[in-house]
C-alpha cells in the first residue's frame, strides 16, 4: 500500500513523444507489443527507469533494440518494472516491450477485459498499466499509434481512439487488423480500444466554426440497436450546444459511442470513443423507464463536453481530478437544464448534493474536493469530488455572470490547451475575469481557493431584521464549518448568496434580487428604502453548497412556499416545514419509548393545516411544473434528516415518518386521488412511441408526479387503491407499471406476488429493463423483503459479476429505513457479505457496495456497533483489497 500525497507532486524525469502498441487478441490471451519513443526532461538526475504494470507476463524487453535480462538489468515485482540508471540512455531512446495479458478472466473491469462478447478497456485512472508497461500519470502525454488484430467472425468491429488509417486481413487466417492515428498527444488513461460483433447507428454533425464534417457512430450489440437513437440525438445537441454556448468545436473527424453491459462506472471519456455503461446509453421508450432519457442526456454529454475539460485540457495529476468532474459535470447541468426545461434538474441535483454527498462530509470519510492523500484512486470517485465539485465550479459562474464567466473558461482553456492543469490554474483565470468584471486589477479570488482544500459543509446563518420606521432592512451573516479530521480550524470561505425579497401580500418583490458575496466570519448587509417589510428567499437555486439556517417563521415559509418564484427555494422551506413535523413527533415518539409508553398512547403534533392548504393550492395550479409538484408532496429523505436528528433510533424515525404520511393523506388524498385520475388519461397514445428521437420531460414529469400520487395514496392505504395499482399496472409506460408492483408492496402481499410475476415476464427479455425490474424489487418496502432479496440471489443474481445487477439487487434496499437498519442486524450483514464476496474480483466494486455504511455515526450507539461490526468483519476477511482496505479504514477513522 503506497499512499501518494498532493504536496509530493514531481514533474516525471522521463517524457514519453509517442506510443506505438499492437494488440493481438486471441481466445486465451492476448498479446501486446509496446514501443515508446521516449527522452530524458529536464528534471533528471541520474534516475532508475521505473514503469508502472501489473500482472503483465513479459515476453520480452529492449532498450534501443538491445534485449534486457531480469535481475541485471531490471527487476519486475507485478506492479513495477525498475530498470537500473545505468542501462538508460541519456538522451532520446526507445523502449519496447511485449507482455501477455488475460481480458477474458478480468473480471476488475480494469484495464483490457471482456464483457459477454466484447473486448474492452478501461484505463481511468490506472488501468493503462494493466495493459502494458507505462509511466502511467495523466502529465505524461504522448502520441498514439494503435494496431488491433482479432478473429474476423468474432470481432469484426475494431476501434481505437483517432482516426482508421488501415484495415487489414492477416494472411493465411480468420484475423484481421486496423491501425488508427491518433493526432492529439494524451495521457494514457484515455486510451481505448473495443473488438466484437457490435451494431451501429450514424449520423453527421457539421462543425459550427471550420465547417468540418465529424462522422457519428453510436454502437450497441444487435438486439439493442434500436435503443441507440436517443443517444445519437442527445449528442448531436451536446455538440451544438457546446458550439453555441462556449465557442468549443469537436476537433477529430469522426466519434464513436460504445455500449458496454459489463462497466464499472457510468461512462468514460476515451478521446474519440466514448465508452458506456449500457445504463447510460441505450434507451427505448416502451423498455425503459423515465429516467433513462434524462440519464442518457446527462451522460452523453457529459463525455462529449470532457473532450475540452479533461482531454483537451487534462490534469497535472489526480488530486485535481475535480477540475474536470466538477467543471464537466457543471457544463453538463447547464445543458441538461437547458434541454429538459423543467424546474426539476436543478432539484434532482440538489437532492444527490444534500442527501448523499452532505452526508459523505459529515462522515469520517469527509474529504476536499481535491483530496491531500489517497492511496487508491479508485476510491476519490465520490459525490464530493463530482458534485459538490460541481456546485464549486457553478458558483463561478453566479459570481461572474454568463458573460465573464464564459470569458474565464475561454481563457483557462487557450492557456492550457494541449496541456496538464491544476484547481490553480483554472481559479486564476476565473480571477482574471473576475478582475475584468469589476474593473478592479486588485479584485482577489485567493480566498476561493479554500473551497478545493477544506472539508465539511459550511453552516451559514441568515437572520433579518426590518426597522418599519427607518425603512431599513438588515441581514446578519454568519458562517461555521465544523472541524474535522482535515481540519482542526477551517477559515470562512466566499459564499455567494443570492436572495430575493418577496412581498407578504403577494405583490412584486419589494426591491430587486442581489448577489451578496459573503466572505467573513460574520457580517452584516444592510438596504435602505425598503419600502414594507419582506421575505427574504435565500440562497436562490442554491446559490453556494452550504447548509442554511435562518430566522423565518413557519408563517413566512408557506409564503414562500406559495408565492416565491425561486424553485429552490420553494422546495427548501417545504422541506424545511415537513423536516420540523417529523423531528417534533420523533422527539415525542422517542420520549415515550424511553419511558416504554406505547406508540398509542403518545401525544402526536399533527400537520400544521396551513402547510397542507398550500401544498393543495399548489398541486391544484394548472401552472405549475408538474415535476415539482412531485417535490413537494414527498418527504425530505432520510439521510437529509441526518443533518438535523444525532443518534439516530430508525425504527422511531420510520414511525414519526408514517404518521406524517398519514396525516398529509387525511388532508390530501381526495385531492390527489382525484388528480391521479384526471392529470394524464391513460391513452396509451402509440404515437408517443414512435418517435425516439423525440422525448417530451414535461409528459415525464407528469407521469412522475402520478406515480408518486399513487405512492403515497398506497402508503396511506387510501380506499380502493388496489383497483387503481391493478389498472395502473396494464400501462404501456415502464415508469407505470414498475411503480404500481412498488405501490402494492405497501397494501397486499397477495397483489405484491401476483405483479411480481406479472412485471418480470415483461422485463426477463431486456437486460436493462430487468435490471429496473430488480431495483423495484430491492426497494420494495415489506417486511419480506429479506426472503425477497435471498429470492433474487438465487434465481436472478446467480453467480453474475455484472455490477450493474449486482447493485440493482443490494443498492435499493439498502436506502430503505425500516428494513436495512433492522435491529437484529440482518440488513448490515446482507451487504457485508456481498461486499467479501465481490472483493475477491472487482475491488472497485466492492468498495461502491459500501456506500451505505458511510452513514453510520448518524445511527443509534446500538446500530452503530452492529454496523461497525460488519465493517470489522470486512476488514478481517482474507486478502481483502487495498482500495476497500482504504475506503473502510477511512470511514470508520
Ligand atoms: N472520467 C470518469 C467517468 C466520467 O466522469 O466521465
Ligand atoms: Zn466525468
Amino acid at each position: 500500500q503506497i499512499t501518494h500525497y498532493r504536496t509530493d507532486y514531481k514533474p516525471s524525469p522521463f517524457s514519453v513523444e509517442h506510443v506505438t502498441l499492437k494488440i493481438d487478441i486471441f481466445d486465451h490471451e492476448t498479446v501486446v507489443n509496446s514501443r515508446l519513443d521516449m527522452n530524458i526532461t529536464s528534471h533528471y538526475i541520474q534516475n532508475d527507469l521505473v514503469f508502472d504494470g501489473v500482472g503483465l507476463k513479459i515476453n520480452k524487453i529492449l532498450i534501443d533494440s538491445n534485449p534486457l535480462i531480469e535481475g541485471k538489468h531490471y527487476t519486475y515485482n507485478d506492479e513495477f518494472l525498475t530498470i537500473y540508471a545505468n542501462y538508460v540512455p541519456k538522451g532520446k531512446f526507445v523502449f519496447e516491450s511485449e507482455v501477455i495479458i488475460h481480458p477474458e478472466t478480468n473480471y476488475a473491469l480494469n484495464g483490457l477485459y471482456k464483457s459477454k462478447d466484447l473486448i474492452v478497456s478501461q484505463c481511468e485512472s490506472t488501468g493503462f498499466r494493466r495493459i502494458t508497461f507505462f509511466i502511467d500519470r495523466p502529465d505524461i502525454m504522448s502520441k498514439f499509434n494503435v494496431t488491433l488484430t482479432a478473429d474476423k467472425t468474432k470481432y469484426p468491429i475494431l476501434l481505437s481512439n483517432g482516426d482508421k488509417t488501415k484495415e487489414f486481413d492477416v494472411k493465411n487466417t480468420n484475423r484481421h487488423g486496423a491501425e488508427f492515428n491518433d493526432p492529439f498527444k494524451k495521457p494514457c488513461y484515455l486510451f481505448a480500444v473495443v473488438a466484437g460483433d457490435l451494431k451501429f447507428i450514424k449520423d453527421k454533425h457539421i462543425t459550427k466554426f471550420t465547417k468540418k464534417n465529424v462522422d457519428l457512430y453510436v454502437y450497441s450489440e444487435e438486439k439493442y440497436v434500436s435503443k441507440l437513437i436517443w443517444a445519437l440525438e442527445c449528442l448531436k445537441r451536446a455538440m451544438v450546444f457546446d458550439e453555441e454556448f462556449f465557442g468549443l468545436e469537436y476537433d477529430l473527424s469522426r466519434l464513436n459511442l460504445v455500449a458496454v453491459s459489463d462497466f464499472n462506472a457510468g461512462a468514460m471519456e476515451n478521446k474519440g470513443l466514448n465508452i458506456f455503461n449500457a445504463n447510460s446509453l441505450l434507451a427505448s421508450k416502451k423498455k425503459s423507464v423515465d429516467y433513462a432519457f434524462e440519464r442518457i442526456l446527462s451522460v452523453v454529454s457529459h463525455e462529449y463536453f470532457h473532450n475540452y475539460t479533461g482531454n483537451r485540457v487534462t490534469l497535472r495529476d489526480w488530486f485535481q481530478l475535480t477540475l474536470k468532474e466538477g467543471l464537466t459535470v457543471h457544463r453538463e447541468n447547464i445543458f441538461s437544464e437547458e434541454e429538459t426545461k423543467t424546474a426539476t434538474y436543478r432539484l434532482d441535483n440538489i437532492n444527490v448534493l444534500r442527501n448523499v454527498q452532505f452526508v459523505e462530509d459529515s462522515s469520517p470519510f469527509s474529504h476536499p474536493i481535491r483530496p491531500e492523500s489517497y492511496i487508491s484512486m479508485d476510491n476519490f470517485y465520490t459525490t464530493t469530488i463530482y458534485y459538490k465539485g460541481s456546485e464549486v465550479m457553478r458558483m463561478y459562474q453566479t459570481i461572474l455572470g454568463d458573460e465573464y464567466y464564459k470569458k474565464g473558461i475561454t481563457m483557462y482553456l487557450t492557456k492550457r490547451d494541449g496541456n496538464t492543469a491544476t484547481c490553480e490554474d483554472f481559479n486564476n483565470s476565473m480571477e482574471e475575469a473576475y478582475k475584468l468584471k469589476k474593473n478592479d486589477k486588485n479584485a482577489s479570488l485567493d480566498q476561493y481557493l479554500l473551497w478545493y482544500s477544506q472539508s465539511g459543509t459550511p453552516i451559514v446563518n441568515v437572520e433579518y431584521i426590518y426597522d418599519e420606521n427607518k425603512k431599513l432592512l438588515t441581514l446578519n451573516l454568519t458562517q461555521k464549518t465544523n472541524p474535522d479530521n482535515n481540519q482542526k480550524e477551517k477559515k470562512p470561505l466566499f459564499i455567494p448568496i443570492k436572495i430575493g425579497f418577496v412581498n407578504r401580500n403577494g405583490g412584486p418583490e419589494v426591491i430587486p434580487e442581489v448577489l451578496l458575496e459573503f466572505t467573513k466570519e460574520s457580517d452584516t448587509f444592510t438596504f435602505k428604502n425598503v419600502p414594507e417589510k419582506p421575505i427574504p428567499s435565500l440562497f436562490r437555486g442554491l446559490s453556494a453548497p452550504v447548509h442554511i439556517t435562518d430566522n423565518l417563521t413557519d408563517n413566512e415559509r408557506i409564503t414562500l412556499l406559495k408565492y416565491d418564484t425561486d424553485a429552490f427555494v420553494r422546495y427548501n422551506v417545504c422541506v424545511d416545514l415537513y423536516a420540523k413535523q417529523i423531528i417534533t413527533n420523533y422527539n415525542e415518539l422517542l420520549k415515550a419509548a424511553e419511558k416504554n409508553i406505547p406508540t398509542e398512547n403518545v401525544q402526536f403534533t399533527p400537520i400544521n393545516v396551513d402547510v397542507m392548504n398550500a401544498v393543495k393550492h399548489i398541486i391544484q395550479d394548472k401552472n405549475v411544473d408538474a415535476g415539482f409538484k412531485a417535490y413537494i408532496i414527498t418527504l425530505p429523505s432520510f439521510r437529509y434528516m441526518v443533518t438535523f436528528i444525532t443518534k439516530i433510533n430508525t425504527d422511531i424515525l420510520a414511525d414519526a415518518y408514517d404518521y406524517i404520511y398519514t396525516e398529509m393523506g387525511k388532508h390530501l388524498n381526495d385531492t390527489l386521488f382525484d388528480i391521479f385520475n384526471t392529470l394524464e388519461p391513460e391513452a396509451n397514445d402509440m404515437t408517443h412511441f414512435e418517435d425516439e428521437s423525440y422525448v417530451d420531460f414535461d409528459q415525464i414529469n407528469k407521469r412522475k408526479f402520478r406515480n408518486t400520487i399513487l405512492t403515497l395514496l398506497s402508503k396511506t392505504k387510501y380506499k380502493d387503491i388496489v383497483k387503481s395499482i391493478m389498472k395502473h399496472s396494464e400501462s404501456l409506460y415502464v415508469s407505470n407499471w414498475l411503480t404500481s408492483f412498488s405501490a402494492s408492496a405497501y397494501i397486499d402481499i397477495n397483489k405484491y406476488n401476483e405483479l411480481y410475476v406479472k412485471t418480470y415476464d415483461r422485463a426477463k427479455d431486456d437486460e436493462l429493463l430487468l435490471q429496473e425490474w430488480i431495483k423495484t424489487v430491492s426497494r420494495s418496502d415489506t417486511p419480506y423483503i429479506f426472503d425477497i432479496i435471498k429470492k433474487l440471489e438465487n434465481e436472478i443474481l446467480q453467480d453474475s459479476k455484472n455490477p450493474n445487477i449486482i447493485r440493482a439487487v443490494f443498492l435499493p434496499f439498502s436506502y430503505g429505513l425500516r428494513h436495512f437498519h433492522h435491529k437484529s442486524g440482518k440488513g448490515y450483514k446482507i451487504i457485508a457479505d456481498i461486499v467479501i464476496n465481490v472483493d475477491k474480483y472487482n475491488p472497485t466494486l466492492s468498495s461502491n457496495l459500501c456506500g451505505p455504511f458511510k452513514i453510520w455515526n448518524k445511527l443509534d450507539d446500538a446500530r452503530q456497533t452492529l454496523m461497525l461490526k460488519e465493517i470489522d468483519r470486512i476488514l478481517n476477511s482474507d486478502n481483502i483489497s487495498n482500495n476497500l482496505k482504504e475506503f473502510l479504514s477511512k470511514l470508520t477513522n
